[in-house]
């Protein structure tokens, strides 16, 4: 592997995987600090874990423990930021503050992203993108996950990105940014919790076999950027899209209501959508999330292979 920094911790077991060029698969930690609800997430972690290792891939969670990033938490380490109160939600930008000052921190999509492919990790899943919020156009809100994934060659699969923020220009921008997205076996792009989010795609591929090509194609062309796979959750067991673009109104409007305004955004109309579908939201994030854990071990068996 590139040797990685010297900030860098990566497990031994990890490490060694790396090395021999066996499979391995990078999974976020704010899903799990941020993310979820306690304890569901602490379940969701050990679980995709030894999913995971089912699979045959070596799983290595990424995340901040004592300021040192780390990749390949051990279970306590999940532990601590499952549960401590403590925990700051960790992008690229805040990786040296968090070392300086000695943080826990559960790292992002774009954190572990740029951690993962420093220490040669190849692919990565999680549950849904970063991406271009609702108004961004007046408060520039957009995540740092589309320019880091810009720069940063790993396969990422997600369920798209949530129907909270605005779908239509998060997929210009991915366009702007040279980041190619496939569905996986559709031509439409998800919509998290549900399986179509109104966007079409131009491309698709169907099989861990084809990802692997298009990664590897890529890295033929000496292009640095992230491929995108887009993995919808079952149709069977979305969230009925009816009752979901209801639910979305109501959050949008309690939110203008209540005066909610930027990073405030996301939290409140999660919770109002969580509220309202009685649980119902959480129950389809967690299938989702499964999906593409699945998915991503496929993916990185084959990228290995
Ligand atoms: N989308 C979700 N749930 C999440 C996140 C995104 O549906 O928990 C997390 C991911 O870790 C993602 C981050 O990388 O939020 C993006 O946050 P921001 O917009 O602040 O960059
Ligand atoms: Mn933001």
């Amino acid at each position: 592997m590139q040797t990685p920094p010297h900030g860098i911790r990566v497990a031994d077991e990890v490490r060694v995987a790396i090395e021999a060029g066996a499979p391995v698969l990078a999974l976020e930690s704010t899903i799990l600090s941020h993310g979820l609800p306690t304890p569901r997430n602490l379940e969701v972690g050990l679980a995709s874990e030894e999913q995971v290792r089912s699979a045959g891939v070596l799983p290595a969670t990424i995340g901040v423990i004592d300021g040192v990033a780390t990749v390949g938490l051990a279970r306590d380490e999940i532990e601590r930021l499952c549960t401590s109160a403590e925990v700051v939600k960790v992008s690229v930008r805040d990786l040296p503050i968090a070392r300086a000052q000695r943080r826990d921190g559960g790292t992002t999509v774009a954190a572990t992203a740029w951690l993962a492919h420093r220490c040669g990790i190849r692919v990565m899943s999680t549950g849904g993108l970063g991406g271009v919020h609702r108004g961004a156009a007046e408060t520039f809100d957009e995540s740092a996950d589309l320019t880091t994934l810009a720069e940063t060659p790993i396969t990422l699969v997600s369920a798209g990105v949530k129907s909270i923020l605005d779908i239509g220009a998060t997929l210009e921008r991915l366009e702007t940014l040279n980041i190619p997205v496939v569905g996986y076996r559709t031509d439409r792009y998800p919509g998290f919790y549900v399986a179509d989010s109104g966007f079409g795609l131009e491309y698709r591929i169907e099989s861990p076999a084809d990802a692997a090509e298009l990664a590897r194609a890529r890295d033929e062309l000496g292009l640095r950027g992230a491929v995108l796979v887009a993995n919808p959750v079952d149709a069977a067991k979305q969230l009925d899209p009816e009752f979901h673009d209801r639910v979305l109104a109501e959050a949008l409007a309690a939110a203008s209501d209540a005066g909610i305004s930027g990073h405030d955004t996301t939290p409140f109309l999660l919770d109002h959508v969580q509220r309202a579908t009685g649980g119902r939201s959480l129950e389809v994030n967690l299938e989702v999330y499964r999906g593409n854990v699945a998915l991503g071990a496929e993916i990185a068996r084959a990228v290995a292979g």
